[in-house]
Formats: C-alpha cells, structure tokens, sequence
C-alpha cells in the first residue's frame, strides 16, 4: 500500500487540526447526517483521551464520534480522490455527508477509500465513529463486559488484557489525496545483494489501475543519478558498485514509477527504498554479510497528551536517544507504529522488529492478585476460548501489505508474549508463519516473542520461528530483587535453549524492572536506580557468556501508561528514560556497554 505523498500528478488535502468529538453515550441515536450536538474541540491526530481533562472521557469504553468539514478545491474534481486514515483505533465506520462510506477494523494499519461519488462541491460533513472495544475476537485482546447501571443503562468496559494504557482516537494522518483516474496501485521492491560482486538485482513489481501505454521505472542513487531504467510492470535491474542500507548508515535509492499514455506521464510515483541482505547462518543474525548484533529496545507509541497518537517531534528524539546511547535497533511492541517512524527509521539506518498488534493471546494474564491469592487467579484455555485467528490473517496481510519495501523492516514478530506453552498452539500459529512467509518478497525471518512460561521444554511453537526471541525477567518477575540467583536461572535456560537450537540465533526482547526516577539505595532495593543498574550489569554478563546471543532489546525505551493495576503506580516505570525522556542513572552504562559493541562483527 502506497503512502499519500505530493508528485507531479498527485496532491494532498491535509485533515488534520482540530475536529469535533464527542462521546457516545448511547441514550439518544446519533443521525451522522447532522453535525453532532455538544461536540468538543479535539486535535487530530491524537488519542482522545488525555485531552478534554474530564474523567469519564479518559476512561470510556464503547463508542465516540468525530466531525468536521471538508471542502474540495473545484480543480481536484476531475481527479481520482481518496480519503486516507493512517490508522483509526480500534474500528471505524466513516460517513460524508450521512452515507456510510467505509468501515475498518484494527487500530494500527491505513485504511482508505474512493469518495469522488460521495462528494459534493463546497461543504461536505465528514464524520467517523469510532470503537475502542476489544474482546477475544479482536487484537490486541481485551476483556469485554457489559453490565447495567442503576438507571437501567448499558456499561460496556473494557478491561486490558496487556500491559499498556488502550489509548484510542484518530491516531494518524487523515488525508485526501488525489490521482489521475488511471494511476499506479503499488509498487513491490525486492532486492537481492551478490555481497562478492558489490551489486545487486532490483526486482520491481508495479499493479496499476485503468489504461497505461507503458510503466517506466527509473532508479535514481542519492545524488539523483540514474542507475537503470526499465519498462513494463515486472522489471529487473543490475546495480553494480552498489550503496548498501547498513544498520545506523542508511541509503536510499528511489524508484522513479511512471505512467504513460501517449507519450505523456500521466500518474507518477517514487518509493524510496534500501538494498540490504538478511541471513540467518548457524546461529547469527547476518546483515550484508555480517554477523549482527541488536542493541535497543522494546518501545511504545507513548507521550504525554498525545497520547498513542503520532507524535514526531517525540519520534525523531527517541531515535536522537537511541543514537546517543549507541542503540541500533528496536521492536515495534506491541503493534504497528506510524507509518512516518517507519519512514525515519529507513532514513536513520535504525533496525526494526515489525510487531503485529498480537498481544493479550493469553488467558491467564492477570495482574489480579486478589484472584492469584483466592486460588490462582484466571484459566489457561486460551487456544479454545480466543477466536483472533481471523483478525491476526488480517493484520499480517495489512502490515506486509504496508511495510514490505522498508529497509529497516528486517525481522516480523508474529506476535507477543501468547500462550505458546498451551495445547493448540502450533495449531494457531503454523499458519500464521506459513501466510507471513508467503506475503513478503523479501523474506524476512519471522519469530515471535515469548513470555516466560514458555521454555525450552514447553514452547509448544519454538519450532516456527527463526530466531529465538525471550521476554526473561529474571531478578524482577522471578527472584525478584535476588540478582545472584537470577543470574543462574538466566544463564542456565540460554544453554538449553543453545542445545536445542544449535543453529538459531537467540536474542532477548524484554528485560526490565520498575525504577522510580530520584529513587535511590545503598542496599541494592529493587525500583531504585541503583537497582536497576545492577540488574542491567548481571544480564550483560549472562548475554555475553551465550555463543548464539545476537541481541539485546530491553524493556522499556521509556516510562509509559498502563491501565490501573495495583502492579502499576502510574503506569509502568521499567523505561531507562522516564516518560518525559530524562535519562535515568542507567542509561550511562548502557552507552559505556553498547558504544563498545559494534553494530556488525561483535560475535563472530
Ligand atoms: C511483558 C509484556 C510487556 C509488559 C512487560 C512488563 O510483553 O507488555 O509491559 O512484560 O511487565 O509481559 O513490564
């Protein structure tokens, strides 16, 4: 799926700003034909919930409506125009001018639809009612119930079955765009690197709509040179001496997409992107040849007020952060992120984990401890009581569909932390991996992260993955505030799960523990920053004594929100940075360890 951008042939009408919003409080019919009533002011993109200051805001569940106007300048009629939502959280149904128009469901991929047909010239109401329900058929996973009040009224709530706050809104971008009524669908680029001969065949691969004499495709380096020119809709192309995309040296090539009719270029199109190779050999991550090691983080889409929703200033400085500590990498936890940190991170040289939004595919999960100390808290059943099966096929072919020619996308997480322990398993997941392979050109390896009830002896699906990816907390879950112990418990799963795999990778993807800024202690008291500096120190000690060790991606980037929980003072506290981005005392022996380890050529 293309992203809106300006060319010769297309242009883009920006909605962002500040729209109308309301809650629904399902007492009177909303009529999206007419402008809302009692409507608040709210800026778009952002989560809805942090900005109007009233409670019953912050903590709704169920329904909420946007609004605003859109007003076509008369010369863009007569091209093709298409509304775009970068993502709209959880599900939407969108109106202009009372027709419904297009629904979408999940809260982290675009959607878009044609709306020449629905249009009409001066204003026009655009209005998109959201949902941020989620339950066993929806991804993430929520826990759902509805009850009913004194009044005799429905309460809907949603209950998280993960560990970050369920922001929701209009998250990302909403544009129109505009193309010619023939123009360029997609574009699909596969690189495929001779590291001997420093060159590399570009695979080009271009679906268009309505009638082209011919596609021309033009390569251009960095300085705007043409390396090659091609014709058709399936072309190849040789570079030689080629530039690659290295881990924190990025370069882009551009694919010049031209449509012609009659000698003239119609509909035109440039997708940047990296020409890289991706290996796994005998237990090492290779990129261009060589072996690479991660260092970085699990992430969120957390700020303050924004919320989940984009926020770029945020984005381009936790990457300055990551930089400056000497990180090279991080996961997309726990869903797909913008599609404008995906573009960063292609410029940046940063390596990506591309998460889907799979989280909370366990039934077990409980931060309850009234229910674990009343006799064990919830029951594992998960493989027969979820029914997401059919929502994760979607958000596979969605974020493939989205992300496939990034450079920094090298690795799919299929998803995070599930019941992989459980009987029905493999069952789940086999065809996951099997659509996932079948979807991207590329060929990334794919894994998934697991949690730590699932071991060497009891993941039921380590067999899938490509690289073992462990979400260990040992020290803080386990053995918690007891590092000598924890350290053998560490070290002693990394050789079982070495013997089992002699020839994958290995890498953790969350390790942490809950430290309160300005918290300090001479005892080595978990939540202080000491502490958490002694935990780093022991797990850099254990990754080190692993041959197949390829990474290490703790847990968090940075403080961020999560539901109430007695587990939680104000959200999760395991960044290194809290949520306004103040280092913590940690963050100084990271960037000693990781500005002494190179990003390619560490393990060899
Ligand atoms: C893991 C989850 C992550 C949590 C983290 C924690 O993958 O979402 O925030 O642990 O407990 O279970 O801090």
């Amino acid at each position: 799926m293309l992203y809106p951008i300006v060319t010769q042939t297309r242009s883009i009408l920006d909605l962002n700003g500040i729209w109308k919003f309301t809650i629904d409080k399902e007492v009177e019919k909303i009529d999206p034909a007419k402008p809302l009533k009692n409507a608040k002011n709210i800026a778009v993109p952002a989560s809805f919930n942090d900005q109007l200051a009233l409670q019953e805001i912050r903590q709704h569940s169920g329904f909420v409506w946007y609004q605003r106007e859109v007003t076509i300048p008369n010369y863009m009629f007569n091209e093709r125009l298409v509304l775009r939502f970068g993502s709209a959280t959880h599900e939407a149904w969108v109106y202009i001018n009372g027709k419904e128009i297009t629904h979408h469901k999940g809260g982290f991929t675009p959607f878009e639809v044609e709306i020449n047909n629905f249009l009409k010239t001066g204003k026009n109401l655009l209005i998109v009612k959201l949902s941020n329900i989620l339950d066993y058929t929806t991804l993430p996973v929520g826990n759902y119930s509805e009850t009913v009040d004194a009044n005799g009224k429905k309460v809907r709530k949603v209950d998280e079955n993960f560990d970050f706050f369920n922001y929701a809104g209009l998250h990302r971008p909403i544009k129109i765009y505009s193309t010619p009524k023939s123009y360029i669908e997609d574009i699909t680029i596969v690189p495929d690197v001779d590291l001997k001969n420093k060159s590399a065949k570009v695979n080009v691969e271009i679906a268009t709509k309505g009638k082209f004499d011919a596609v021309k495709v033009t390569i251009l380096d960095e300085e705007e040179k043409e390396v090659a020119q091609m014709t058709g809709t399936t072309v190849d192309c040789t570079i030689q001496n080629v530039h690659l995309w290295q881990p924190m040296q990025a370069y882009l090539y551009r694919a010049k997409v031209e449509g012609i009719v009659k000698g003239e270029v119609v509909d035109c199109y440039t997708e940047e992107f990296g020409i890289r190779k991706i290996e796994i050999v005998k237990g090492k991550f290779f990129i261009n040849g060589e072996p690479f090691y991660f260092k970085g983080f699990g992430k969120h889409e957390d700020t303050y007020v924004n919320g989940r929703g984009l926020n770029e200033a945020y984005n381009v400085l936790d990457i300055n952060l990551m930089k400056a500590i000497g990180a090279n990498s991080f996961r997309t936890s726990h869903y797909p992120y913008s599609e404008e940190m995906m573009r960063l991170c292609d410029r940046e040289g940063i390596v990506v984990i591309d998460e889907t939004p799979a989280v909370g595919l366990m039934t077990a999960f409980n931060f309850d401890i009234s229910a674990l100390l009343s006799g064990g808290g919830k029951k594992e059943n998960t493989w027969n009581t979820m029914h997401t099966h059919e929502a994760h096929m979607q958000v596979i072919r969605e974020l493939i569909a989205r992300d496939k020619n990034h450079a920094c996308v090298c690795v799919w997480s299929i998803a995070n932390e599930a019941s992989n322990h459980e009987e029905g398993a493999y069952e789940y997941f086999a065809p996951l991996f099997a659509l996932a392979r079948e979807l991207d050109k590329q060929k990334r390896p794919c894994t998934y992260v697991s949690i730590m009830s699932t071991m060497p002896n009891t993941d039921k699906t380590s067999s899938l993955t490509d690289i073992i990816c462990l979400n260990r907390y040992y020290g803080w879950y386990l053995q918690h505030g007891d590092l000598l112990t924890a350290e053998k418990a560490a070290a002693a799963e990394l050789k079982e799960w070495e013997k089992l795999y002699p020839d994958k990778p290995i890498m953790y993807t969350e390790y942490g523990a809950d430290t309160v800024s300005g918290f300090h202690s001479m005892y080595g008291e978990p939540f202080t920053e000491e502490f958490q500096q002694d935990y780093y120190e022991m797990n850099s000690r254990v990754f080190d004594g692993c041959k197949n060790f390829v990474g290490e991606q703790l847990w968090n980037f940075a403080d961020f929100q999560t539901k109430f929980g007695i587990f939680r003072v104000q959200g999760n506290k395991k960044g290194i940075f809290n949520r306004a981005r103040e280092p913590k005392m940690v963050v100084r022996y990271l960037r000693k360890r990781w500005k002494s380890i190179p990003d390619l050529g560490f393990k060899k």
